[in-house]
């Protein structure tokens, strides 16, 4: 077995496997990548729902997870794979990951596609920051992708046994309430301070979610050009497949060729328009010109 996991060490460059408990390969994926803004408890929330502390995860005045990370667990006959990620989703993140090497990374590491982004937001505190999160979210995968989501309320103690659902119809975060909607309504609240039978039973509700999400879709994954590239290029050599990633992400990101394509379809459209009025113009002026001709 320990063999077997340092052999899957070296096949990733980047993640992490936990292999001990690594299943067979017939197990079906439930992939999952965790969102947000730094500091509201994304890593936190990968290691409860592993149940063991993969992810560095603390409180902290600069960022503590600095690259995307993959941690893996069985669960109810899936083969779960967690996808831990930086600031990616800021506009300093994004600045700071110039050529696109981190985001490159997280589309390799979870390819082909997560069944379940989990959008990570602290309870009681959906800021601008969290909402500029979100918008760095739908530009690095995409507008479609929020259908795949579900918004995570780390900080769970705090609703007193109340549930997600109820904290969401009282508060008068318009924004907040934009956003669940957006996500079909999934939402769920961890506490993850809690340990042992405590934790493992959050982590099965989340868990039990994101398996719904995925019975819903066929159990296919989220996808999107840069995904097929990346799924493509996964078993090539890594620095060759990130450096592809890479340029498809700088030239625009996911959808790129399809809107430039639709673009110059539509002013295509507009200039066969304006010559076809163009042409009706003349020929309506030219009997006109006739009558007042004096021959
Ligand atoms: N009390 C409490 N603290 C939490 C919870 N989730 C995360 N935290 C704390 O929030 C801080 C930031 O968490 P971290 O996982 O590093 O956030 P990240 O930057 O989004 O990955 C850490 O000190 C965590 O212990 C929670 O459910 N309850
Ligand atoms: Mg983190």
């Amino acid at each position: 077995m320990g063999g077997r996991k340092m052999a899957r060490d070296e096949e990733n460059a980047y993640g992490r496997e936990d292999g001990d408990d690594a299943p067979p390969a017939r197990e079906p994926r439930l992939g999952l990548i965790l969102v947000g803004r730094t500091g509201a408890g994304k890593s936190a929330t990968g290691n409860s729902i592993l149940g063991h502390r993969s992810f560095p995860s603390r409180l902290a005045a600069a960022p503590v997870t600095r690259t995307c990370a993959l941690g893996s667990r069985r669960w109810a006959g899936w083969r779960v794979e967690v996808t831990d990620t930086p600031d990616l989703f800021s506009a300093e993140g994004r600045r700071a990951d110039r050529g696109c090497a981190e985001r490159g990374r997280c589309y390799l590491l979870s390819a082909p596609g997560p069944h379940a982004l989990l959008l990570v937001t602290q309870l009681g505190r959906f800021t601008a920051q969290d909402e500029q999160a979100v918008r760095g979210v739908r530009e690095l995968f995409g507008p479609g992708v929020l259908a795949r989501a579900v918004v995570v309320f780390t900080r769970r103690e705090d609703l007193a046994g109340a549930s997600p659902h109820d904290y969401v119809r009282a508060t008068d975060n318009r924004a907040l309430r934009a956003l669940v909607a957006e996500c079909g309504g999934r939402v769920c609240a961890l506490d993850n301070r809690a340990e042992g039978a405590e934790r493992e039973a959050q982590a099965g509700e989340l868990l039990a979610l994101a398996a719904r999400l995925a019975r819903e879709h066929a159990d296919a994954p989220f996808t999107n050009d840069v995904y097929r590239l990346a799924a493509e290029l996964r078993g090539a050599a890594p620095d060759g497949g990130l450096r592809r990633v890479c340029e498809r992400l700088a030239a625009g990101g996911p959808g790129r060729g399809r809107r430039g394509r639709g673009r110059w379809r539509r002013v295509l459209l507009l200039l066969g328009g304006a010559l076809l009025l163009g042409l009706l113009l003349c020929r309506l002026r030219s009997p006109a010109l006739q009558e007042i001709s004096p021959d």
